[in-house]
């Protein structure tokens, strides 16, 4: 089953939106195998954006992203990073359609509240380096009622 990495920025903690952003996942049918509450330095922001790092916004994102906690969490499921990334809505909320979570709750691209992997290559990177303890192995009981 595939899974992806999914950060609850700083902006979402502190606006109280944990909850909210977690119930979408779980309602949509997608198993949460990991979640954790951590503040991260520089280096490891720099490291998570490593990709994005000659833009010329990169400093103010690993900034934003060092702000405060985050949640991190790991979704497991069918399609679970593409339909994950539906479910987080367009990178910049202006251009977010209603009913995402971006679009629902977000205005500017500089707080758009979370993070979810683009591909199954990066979240297998991403998961690696924020869970390098592991992720948590369980069996949802309600699969039957979620796939055929
Ligand atoms: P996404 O988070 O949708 O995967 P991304 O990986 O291209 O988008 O960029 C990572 C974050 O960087 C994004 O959530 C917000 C910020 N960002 C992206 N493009 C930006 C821009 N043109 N100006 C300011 N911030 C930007
Ligand atoms: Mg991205």
């Amino acid at each position: 089953m595939e899974q992806t990495f999914v950060m609850i920025k700083p902006d979402a903690v502190q606006r109280g939106l944990v909850g909210e952003i977690i119930a979408r996942f779980e309602k949509k049918g997608f198993t949460m195998r990991g979640l954790k509450l951590m503040s991260v330095d520089r280096a490891f922001a720099e490291r998570h954006y490593n990709d994005l790092s000659a833009k010329p916004f990169f400093n103010i994102l690993v900034e934003y992203i060092i702000s405060g906690p985050v949640v991190a969490m790991v979704w497991e499921g069918k399609n679970v990073v593409s339909t994950g990334r539906k479910i987080i809505g367009a990178t910049n909320p202006a251009e977010s359609a209603p009913g995402t979570i971006r679009g629902d709750f977000a205005v500017e691209i500089g707080r758009n509240i979370i993070h979810g992997s683009d591909s199954v290559e990066s979240a297998r990177k991403e998961i690696a380096m924020w869970f390098p303890e592991g992720i948590v192995a369980w069996e949802s009981s309600i699969l039957p009622w979620i796939y055929e």
